[in-house]
């Protein structure tokens, strides 16, 4: 056995739901999208990432355990190194609190092998967006094992980027977007920037339902740049239509206002999956249970004679309702009424993104 201390810190990060879609990648080596994107990360209560992180310098080699199992060779994929390393990269000293002694050199935690330890609490890959908590929670893990200091605002979100895109906009709460940035060389510039916090518009909820929990056919990452590729109405998005969402989403959250921040959220799942559509072979996200719950809820809404609900869907089946707390309930009854095999709905929360550590 070797006498090397072994450091170690946990972290949880949460997931996130975009009302503004990243699809399509303008830079595959810097993973940064074509267009802007902003979503409302969820509380931590039922669908989040928790990562152990451990260095030392009696590790032999990187390892990383994904709910469990160890996954040979991960070690090495480009994502997590990217991860890893970006933020190895902004170590600083562990100095004892009680005595001051510097018990690790900035520069010496690089000689050190990392031991990473994840698991979700929710079905991964179904399109509940379990790579954006993974890679949020690595980063996190990884800042908090080496007290890792940014050297601009949101530059710990440039390297969680690097894992999954989405991951960057799960390390703040509330309201985030994600500015796809390309002003830098080095895509610095792309990056999550808070447009409220999590205190904003403490009303707003997410009921979610697990319509399947199978993994995914199309990867999000295959599924993107076949629509880069094929897709005319994914390059008119881009160019056309998303800032302008953009800005009148941020208001509506900003204002609190229910009405246009549903409108928006639905146009935009609905021109997502129909840029799917348009990709060439076309991508089929939703089944038609989907189908049936963006039925129920525009009845729903006209029954009640204002916009009370609001779906979204990403890259799988499952939807993501956006509600008001007082009609909650009445949702979540509804959905039971026509779904009484979804036990599973959860309600989540706007809340604070990482940094909560375990
Ligand atoms: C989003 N999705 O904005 C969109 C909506 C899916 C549909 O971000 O290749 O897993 O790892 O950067 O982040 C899913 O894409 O893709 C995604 P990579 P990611 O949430």
């Amino acid at each position: 056995m070797s006498s090397s201390p072994i450091y170690i810190e946990t972290a949880s990060a949460p997931t996130n739901i975009a009302t503004i879609k990243y699809w399509g990648k303008a830079d595959a080596k810097w993973n940064t999208p074509i267009n802007d994107s902003v979503s409302v990360t969820l509380d931590q209560a039922d669908l989040k990432a928790v990562t152990t992180a451990a260095a030392s310098l009696s590790f032999e080699k990187d390892r990383l355990w994904l709910n469990g199992v160890e996954e040979e060779g991960a070690a090495e994929n480009k994502r997590f190194r990217a991860c890893v390393d970006g933020v190895m990269a902004l170590a600083t000293d562990k100095v004892d609190p009680k005595t001051g002694e510097v018990l690790v050199k900035k520069e010496d935690w690089k000689k050190m092998h990392v031991h990473i330890s994840s698991y979700n609490t929710f079905p991964t890959a179904a399109g509940l967006a379990s790579s954006a908590a993974g890679y949020a929670a690595l980063v996190a893990a990884m800042m908090f094992l080496v007290g890792a200091k940014e050297e601009y605002p949101g530059q710990f979100s440039t390297i969680a980027r690097q894992g999954s895109g989405s991951a960057c906009r799960s390390l703040y709460g509330g309201f985030v977007a994600w500015r796809k940035g390309g002003d830098k060389p080095d895509w610095s510039d792309s990056m999550a920037q808070q447009v409220a916090d999590e205190n904003h518009w403490p009303e707003i909820r997410a009921v979610i339902m697990v319509v399947s929990d199978e993994k995914k056919d199309t990867s999000s990452t295959s599924g993107m740049s076949t629509s880069v590729a094929t897709s005319e109405l994914l390059k008119h998005r881009a160019a056309n239509v998303v800032s302008k969402r953009m800005e009148a989403i941020e208001k509506a959250f900003l204002a609190k206002d229910f009405e246009s921040f549903g409108q928006l959220t639905m146009a935009d799942s609905n021109q997502f999956h129909a840029t799917c559509l348009d990709t060439y072979p076309p991508i089929f996200y939703m089944n038609d249970v989907s189908k049936s719950i963006i039925r129920i809820l525009h009845a729903y809404n006209a029954w009640a004679g204002e916009l009370r609900s609001a779906y979204t869907y990403d890259a799988g089946p499952n939807a993501v309702i956006f509600t008001l707390d007082k009609y909650v309930v009445e949702v979540g009854a509804l959905m039971l009424h026509y779904y009484p095999e979804f036990g599973e709905n959860y309600i989540s929360n706007p809340e604070f993104g990482t940094k909560i550590k375990e």
